[in-house]
């Protein structure tokens, strides 16, 4: 450390997103570029600033260490992601900026799953609150109530056992994911403790693999007025796991994301375009309520002065902390066509804009950005759009083997979202991602280091 360098200043930025939206390779990219400082290829701040120093740290308490060394070098060899055992991961680093003359940066990075907003609700209600909740969600979305007629009709019966109860609950949670729906609660039946996902199945195999809950043992679901009054020792069983569940899964990653000074957001287009009005509409409101459990925004009893004096002389876990920058990003840029690249940005803007902007002292701004560009354009013909790159999946959507590259057509973008889409209706091929095999030479990108321009502040 320079001898005028005498402080540190913490910057930690979570990064959310639903699963498969891009947030490991972001966070790949993103280190590659810190740590191995380009100016010509990645510019933070100016053109003229420099990193310096780059030090790697181990995480803090309670949490996993990105895999960023076994990450980088999956997306090398197109290979699996390196075997996570925990849903959520933080990478710290520290490292000097030339255009930071008196305090160096520590940088935590938090990859926080998008799924686990879907149990937002939780806190702060018990388990017959959540019920109720729930409930209504039910009730009041056609959508819902179709996807749930197992559920609805179990509790609608004389008496149903516990067994009877978390099958048909299971099976509507299966319906919903087949439906492209991710407002699954409790979410790890979407997304288990250990990160893995559920795949595409039938709603009876993914009843039978997955858990509602911790795990086997510890599983609840909702429980209608009528069955809570019926049978109370049941709600006391289902009570209890859903105390522990809101304890274990739903408070840490909610703490984390509140603990954030930056938050990126990522905002699949091409992930919402293809899957249709009704993965559009459910992506809205896990973005809405993710907001609102944040509450972002300058705190009403600190202003901005009080707020950056905080961050240089307060010892770190007496800072006040709260999220005042948020970045809305889309990422996959290169999947699209550059004739679409700003509708890809109007997009975004469109769907959360009114969110961000009804909150006060809050910075937010919109990216359209690929952290690892790993296709070529071709020039449109007759208004069809072409990409070249090495196909991830064939049309049945299983994995291919890394092969050669290959043109594919890819559809345009409409200026705005359309009042009905159904999946697939848009499609934006996944493609290997292209990743230099040399360790210290990061991935080509656009608006990464815009992005980290605004969040590491
Ligand atoms: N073409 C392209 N694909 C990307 C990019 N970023 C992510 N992907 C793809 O999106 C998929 C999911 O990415 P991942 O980071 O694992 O998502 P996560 O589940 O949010 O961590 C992978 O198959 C990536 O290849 C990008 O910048 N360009
Ligand atoms: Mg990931």
């Amino acid at each position: 450390m320079s001898i005028f360098r005498v402080k540190t200043t913490e910057c930690r930025v979570g990064v959310v997103g639903l699963y498969n939206s891009g947030k490991t390779v972001l966070l790949t990219s993103l280190i590659n570029h810190l740590q191995d400082y380009d100016p010509d290829r990645f510019v933070l701040g100016s053109r003229d600033t420099r990193v310096r120093k780059f030090t790697t740290l181990p995480p803090d308490d309670g949490w996993e260490a990105f895999n960023y060394a076994g990450c980088r070098d999956a997306l090398v060899h197109g290979g699996r992601w390196p075997g996570k055992t925990r849903d959520r991961s933080q990478f710290a680093c520290k490292f000097e900026r030339s255009d930071w003359t008196f305090s160096d940066c520590l940088l935590k990075l938090y990859d926080l799953p998008g799924e686990r907003i879907a149990d937002a609700a939780m806190l702060g209600k018990d388990f017959a609150g959540w019920s109720e909740h729930i409930l209504s969600l039910i009730a009041n979305d056609a959508g819902y109530r179709t996807c749930c007629h197992p559920y609805l009709v179990t509790t609608a019966t004389d008496g149903p056992e516990e067994a009877a109860l978390l099958r048909a609950y299971k099976l509507s949670l299966a319906n919903l994911i087949l439906s492209f729906k991710p407002l699954v609660s409790p979410s790890t039946f979407l997304l288990d403790v250990k990160g893995q996902p559920a795949r595409p199945d039938t709603p009876d195999a993914l009843a039978d693999s997955r858990f509602l809950g911790l795990g086997q043992g510890s599983e609840f679901c909702p429980l209608p007025a009528a069955i809570r009054a019926a049978q109370p020792e049941l709600v006391a069983r289902f009570s209890a796991r859903y105390d522990q569940y809101v304890d274990h899964i739903v408070r840490p990653a909610v703490t984390a994301l509140r603990s954030c000074t930056a938050l990126v957001v990522l905002v699949d287009v091409t992930m919402l375009l293809a899957g249709g009005v009704g993965m559009y509409d459910d992506g809205k409101l896990i973005l809405r309520d993710l907001l609102d459990i944040l509450s972002p925004g300058e705190h009403p009893l600190f202003g901005p002065i009080a707020r950056g004096l905080g961050k240089v002389f307060l010892p770190h876990q007496l800072r006040p902390g709260w999220i005042t920058r948020l970045a809305f990003a889309a990422p996959k840029l290169d999947l699209v066509h550059p004739e679409d690249r700003d509708r890809m940005l109007s997009l975004t803007r469109r769907m959360v804009e009114r969110y961000a902007d009804s909150r006060d002292g809050l910075r937010y701004e919109f990216f359209n950005l690929s952290a690892v560009v790993s296709t070529k354009v071709l020039p449109a013909e007759n208004g069809q759009r072409f990409l070249v790159g090495t196909p991830l999946r064939d049309a049945e959507g299983r994995k291919l083997p890394p092969g050669p590259e290959q043109r594919f057509p890819v559809s345009g973008l409409p200026d705005d979202w359309p009042t009905e889409w159904a999946p697939g209706r848009f499609t934006f091929p996944e493609v290997y991602p292209r990743m230099p095999v040399r360790k210290d030479y990061p991935p080509e990108q656009v608006n990464v280091d815009r992005l980290a321009t605004f969040v590491i502040d």
